[in-house]
């Protein structure tokens, strides 16, 4: 898709479907201040909101509204951008739409096409239109902090400042290849490794953040262990609902079952597995292969058998399951839990919740997505090749690496290819 931000005027409902109170109807290119004209009879004064009656070209009323005029480069998008806020019923948007499409130069506009002319404008960078994509989409509170902390330009302005202090090393090493060797120089170098390495300790800091992945598609918590241990059960009462088969059949599970709840605030996606067990016919290994892959792919196992055979105890919680059954106490380190006994699922929750609390991190810390994680991760290795490197035109080339991975962070350059993706995960109207 490539889109002429030059020359046409898109526009979109950018409120909630109608009927509604009322409807924002957003209009952004050069055609924006003509259509307030032709369609409200004047143009308002920059950014003051003005009540006027919008009408019809024969003059008919379309509704009254109250008017908005931000003439770019100063707006949201970074071009002419008008709003009108008029009565949210289905005709009279569609009256506005009309009339908005019989302008010259005006169309409607593709999901997320405002949002995308602010980035191509500059107003905002890559890192910020990522996190608005992600407020857009949150539904838990941490979601909301975590992603508008990326909107608000958290990761933007670290990679600015890592920008300019690499800009001025770079310098300092160019500086240094063209004066070549001397006693001085060798001062410079080693100022040059300690800033490269505190750099380099910045960045692998955000890479040790949780993914934003994590937290906006759920952590992944995965009831596992051996046939019969009670998993479907549990992940039953914790979902509150019956979304597993539950029988005294060993090996009911056969596949893997995936349940997105809200647990204490957390977006988790519960997952039950089958039974593992040695010598299962054909269908049920096939089954117990893909527990096994959903045991990697854990953020926290639910483990419920023996401790000894649990394969990731530092990703687990031992469960001591069917409890009320048994006749030997729950190891130390193991949870008892009966879903006969109430207090024990609370308690298991609030297990469940101390470690979501964990793998989620600090609500005010950044998370990076794949595509950020990527090229910090570039970023932190390039930094640290270049502090071990003594020849400064080597160095000089891994410091070059890490800015173009910076450009690429914040959209300034090699990102054509995700554009599409990325705007197309906004509603219209963003
Ligand atoms: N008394 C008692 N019975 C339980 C408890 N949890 C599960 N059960 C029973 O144990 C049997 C097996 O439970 P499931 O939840 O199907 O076990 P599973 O681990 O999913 O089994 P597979 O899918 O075969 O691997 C069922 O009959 C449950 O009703 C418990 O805490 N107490
Ligand atoms: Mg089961």
């Amino acid at each position: 898709m490539t889109l002429s931000s030059a020359g046409d005027t898109i526009f979109a409902l950018s409120s909630g479907a109608p009927p509604a109170a009322i409807a924002i109807v957003r209009v952004s290119g050069p055609g924006a201040g003509p259509a307030l004209a032709a369609i409200a009879g004047s143009v308002p004064e920059p950014r003051r909101a003005r009540h006027a009656a919008l009408r019809d070209d024969d003059g008919a009323l379309i509704d009254r509204a109250l008017l908005l005029w931000m003439p770019g480069p100063n707006s949201a998008t970074g071009e002419d951008l008008a709003e009108f806020h008029l009565h949210g019923g289905r005709a009279v948007v569609a009256a506005l739409f009309d009339r908005l499409a019989g302008l010259p130069g005006l169309r409607s506009a593709l999901p997320g096409e405002f949002t995308r002319r602010a980035f191509l404008h500059g107003r905002i960078d890559l890192t910020e239109a990522e996190g608005l994509a992600d407020l857009l989409s949150a539904e838990t509170a941490g979601q909301h902090r975590r992603a508008l902390r990326m909107a608000e330009g958290g990761l933007g302005r670290i990679i600015e400042r890592w920008r300019s202090v690499l800009l001025g090393l770079s310098a300092q090493i160019e500086a240094a290849i063209e004066f070549g060797e001397s006693d001085e120089e060798v001062g410079t170098a080693i100022r040059i490794d300690g800033a490269l390495a505190e750099l380099a300790g910045e960045a692998k800091a955000l890479l040790a953040a949780p993914p934003a992945e994590r937290l906006r598609d759920g952590l992944r918590i995965v009831a596992a262990g051996p046939p019969n241990s009670g998993k479907s059960t549990l992940i039953n009462a914790l979902a509150g609902r019956e979304v597993a088969l539950a029988t005294p059949i060993a090996g009911t599970t056969r596949d893997i079952i995936e349940a997105p709840v809200r647990l204490d605030g957390h977006a988790i996606l519960l997952t039950d597995t089958a039974g593992l067990r040695d010598g299962a016919e054909e269908v049920e290994r096939l089954g117990i292969a893909r527990a096994r892959n959903a045991i990697d792919g854990a953020d926290l196992i639910l483990w419920c058998g023996a401790p000894e055979d649990c394969p990731a105890p530092d990703r687990s919680l031992l469960l001591h399951t069917r409890a009320d059954e048994r006749s030997d106490v729950a190891p130390v380190g193991s949870l008892g839990v009966s879903i006969h006994d109430p207090n024990s699922l609370i308690a298991l929750r609030r297990s469940i919740d101390a470690k979501a609390h964990l793998l989620a991190g600090p609500d005010d810390a950044l998370s990076l997505n794949a595509r950020q994680r990527a090229l910090v991760g570039t970023i932190a290795e390039e930094l640290a090749v270049a502090s071990s490197m003594l020849d400064p035109i080597l160095q000089a080339e891994h410091l070059r690496i890490c800015r173009d991975a910076l450009d690429r962070l914040v959209g300034r350059s090699g990102v054509e290819d995700m554009l599409d993706s990325l705007f197309g995960r906004f509603c219209l109207g963003k």
